[in-house]
Formats: structure tokens, sequence, C-alpha cells
């Protein structure tokens, strides 16, 4: 069956301020995937940089994400941008890089997620052709439209380098993670994703965003947090992970048992 349609939706709903929402799963089992995947977000996003996701529980969480229905998001771990390329050819609909701090990180990741000429990404589609029902030519004139490369803004340098990152050939997206970016504009002294100069960094981020016609995304501590965002102006937000989830849920529920 082919899913071609699921896959490309990522890419064909970002922009103009869409306020997508995506859950974040680090647990690494394909049920939890699944399971987030048939509620009401728009996208599942496996964490390979800081979940426990490796290339083999992705390649089954996609599966299962596509089945359900949903477009699947893969953040890689900080800068193995060759695992852009293996996710993308096990079905994925986007990559997620962290610490893109330069024109230059944003190219070198981009290099994987495009074929010629936008980039370099190397042929060998086998699990996406199969989810998408498309092969050779077909896979390689959707190929890059589909892909969907967001690059993470978290630190000084990378907020200095935004428009340079913005204009990059084969960037469509970038993402804040708003965590490391308080600890970098406070020398690291804390982390506190709510701060007022997190909050500014965030306007100006959107102001570019659409300046240059890319879509910004960031990741939404709080429920709450993810509806200010969408408006602002978003386009797509992480509310939380599933380790907070089942953490928060179950603080919650022993709580009430408790009295
Ligand atoms: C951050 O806030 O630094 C993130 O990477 C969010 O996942
Ligand atoms: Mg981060």
């Amino acid at each position: 069956m082919a899913h071609l349609e699921t896959i490309r939706s990522l890419a064909n709903r970002m922009g103009g301020g869409s306020g997508l929402l995506t859950a974040w799963v680090g647990i690494p089992d394909p049920l939890v995937a699944g399971m987030l995947a048939s509620e009401d977000f728009d996208t599942v996003t496996l964490d390979m940089q800081h979940g426990a996701h490796d290339i083999q529980s992705v390649g089954l969480g996609i599966t299962r994400i596509t089945l359900a229905g949903k477009p699947t998001l893969v953040r890689i771990p900080v800068g193995q941008f060759a695992i852009a390329s293996r996710v993308l050819d096990l079905g994925a609909a986007g990559v997620i890089a962290p610490m893109i701090n330069s024109q230059k990180d944003a190219a070198a990741f981009a290099s994987f997620m495009k074929y010629p000429p936008i980039g370099e990404r190397s042929w060998g589609p086998t699990i996406a052709s199969g989810l998408t029902g498309t092969e050779g030519n077909v896979y390689l004139s959707s190929g890059n439209g589909m892909a969907v490369s967001i690059a993470m803004i978290e630190t000084r340098e990378a907020l200095s380098a935004l428009d340079d990152i913005l204009i990059t050939p084969g960037i469509d997206a970038v993402f804040v993670g708003p965590s490391d970016l308080s600890i970098a504009l406070s020398n690291g002294a804390n982390v506190d994703p709510g701060r007022k100069d997190v909050a500014d960094a965030l306007d100006h981020v959107v102001a570019r965003c659409r300046v240059h016609g890319k879509s910004a995304c960031c990741f939404a501590p709080t429920p709450q947090a993810a509806r200010d965002l969408a408006k602002k102006g978003y386009d797509l937000m992480a509310i939380g992970t599933d380790f907070g989830q089942l953490r928060s849920g179950a603080r919650a529920q022993i709580e009430i048992a408790r009295g």
C-alpha cells in the first residue's frame, strides 16, 4: 500500500504559521511511537539525540507511524548528518539537526538531505520506495520536496548566523531549542526556556523566517507555551516528551490516589 501522501503531508502542511503539533518520542519501543501516532498529533518525532532511539528502533517506529497515517520526523545526534540520509531512506518525512551554528553546518546538513543539484544525498531509498509506492525517477523527482530539513537554533552563534542559515539552499525550516538557548544566553548560569530573553529570541526567529519564506518550529515545554508559539506564527511545536508525559501522568494519578 502506498503512503506517499502521508509522508509528503509534512512538507505540504508546513508554512504560513501552520501551528502543527508533534509528539516527541524518546522511548525506543515502536509501540510507543505507534500509540502516539494514533492520537491527534500532526506528526511524530523520534529523538536520537536525547532519546533512546537507534537506527533500528527508528526504522520500526517510522513504519508504525506511517501506517497510522502520520509523517515522521527524526532528530539526529549532533553533527551525524549521514544518519539524516539513512532515516530518509527508511521513510522519514523530515529531519531535525541539533546545534546548527553556521551556514557551513547548515550546508553540510542540507547536503545529506537533498539529491543533486541542491545536495549530495546518495541513492538508496529502499524502505521509503516501498512506503511511498514510488521508485526510480518518480521517487527521485519528489524526494527533495518531500524531505523537510530543519536546522536547530540553540546557541548565540546560531542566532547571529540565523539569516545565513535560513538562506542556505536545502534548509526548509529552523527549530528553536529553548533550553539550550537559555543556557547559552545566560553563559551557562541557568536553564529556563521560559525566560524573557528566550521569548525575545523566539519573536526574532519567527520574524526572520517570515522574511525568508521558511518555517519556524520550536520545542514547547508546556501545552500553554505551544499555544503561545502558535499565536506568534510558529509552524510546528513539540509539546513535551513521552518521558515527561508518562512521569506527569503518573504523578498526577498518584497525588489523587493518595488524597
Ligand atoms: C532544547 O530546548 O535545547 C531542545 O533541544 C529541545 O529538545
Ligand atoms: Mg537542545
